[in-house]
């Protein structure tokens, strides 16, 4: 049997020097975002962890291993193929088994990353409690579980951001705004949900991480950076585009793990585009703050 859980040599090495590592999910990259900016999206994040001079570990699912860290032609595939797998953490074990190619969501990436000693991520938006109710992402228990930065744009717009606060309130994880008050919204610049913390530097986050692991807190620290604000698109249209694709995808009878993609590619078709340029601009912004993050923790 291959190894389950690899690591590619620049991640290793960077792990080893004692260098920023962050780690990032695919499955934003497979299911998430439209060829070709997909692809572009994942080179403009890589260059923005570079800039920092930290390390980005893509996470993916290849050849019956976890793998840690993705090199270019991997994140080719992962943007190009027909056949790739969304997978949480729940698929890991199937896939791992039946050696099929698979791009990692949240929950399944920060998995890998704890496990291999990585303390920092960032996505786009996270996973929460769907409008419907019945739906909640295996992100947000992940983030109950696992000690770690994670930094994010809020929940993704397409679910209720009330109910994914309150879970997460629930769930013992530290929901931090970055230079923010509210609740980010994704591609929404904030919500009415007011937050009680917020960290205006990395060196902030930085020993509020520091502070966790001495306590033993085994649960995650979310940093909400809101979107940019010449790409932020209003409250009232994103909610009026969601509830468009709710009634598309209950036509089509779309859930399970095909709801989150169908109504992301929904929304960005609804507002004629804007909310993928949001989309691609957060996601290339979170993985530079959390680089930013990364690098603080290692010199402390
Ligand atoms: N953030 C984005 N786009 C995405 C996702 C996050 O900007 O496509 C993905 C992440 O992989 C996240 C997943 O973990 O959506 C949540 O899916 P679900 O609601 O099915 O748990
Ligand atoms: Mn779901």
């Amino acid at each position: 049997m291959t190894d389950p859980l690899t690591v590619s040599g620049p991640v290793r090495h960077a792990l080893e020097s004692g260098g920023g590592v962050v780690a990032l999910e695919t499955s934003v990259l497979s299911q998430g975002l439209p060829r070709p900016r997909n692809l572009e999206t994942s080179r403009a994040m890589t260059a923005a962890i570079r800039d920092c001079n930290a390390e980005p570990a893509w996470v993916f699912v290849d050849g019956g291993s976890v793998r840690v860290g993705a090199g270019d032609d991997d994140l080719e595939r992962l943007a190009t193929a027909d056949d790739v797998a969304k997978v949480a953490r729940r698929d890991l074990p199937i896939l791992v088994a039946n050696g099929r190619l698979g791009a990692t969501t949240v929950s399944a990436t920060l998995w890998a990353a704890h496990r291999v000693g990585i303390g920092v991520a960032a996505t786009g938006g996270i996973g929460g409690v769907h409008r419907s109710g019945g739906d909640v992402s295996a992100d947000l228990l992940e983030l109950a579980g696992t000690p770690c930065v994670l930094v994010c744009s809020g929940p993704k717009s397409i679910v209720n951001a009330g109910a994914t606060i309150e879970r997460l309130d629930e769930l013992g994880v530290s929901v931090v705004g970055w230079r923010c008050d509210r609740l980010p919204f994704f591609v929404v610049r904030e919500t009415d949900n007011e937050l009680e913390h917020r960290a205006d530097s990395a060196q902030e986050v930085a020993a509020m991480a520091r502070a966790r692991e001495a306590l033993g807190i085994g649960s995650a620290l979310l940093v909400c950076n809101p979107v940019d604000e010449r790409l932020a698109l209003p409250a009232a249209e994103i909610d009026s585009a969601v509830q468009t694709c709710e009634g598309r995808a209950a036509r089509a009878g779309g859930r399970g793990k095909g709801l989150t993609p169908y109504l992301l590619s929904c929304l960005a078709e609804v507002t004629a585009g804007r909310s993928l340029e949001a989309n691609v601009a957060l996601l290339v912004a979170n993985a530079g703050l959390a680089a930013e993050i990364a690098v603080a923790l290692s010199v402390s």
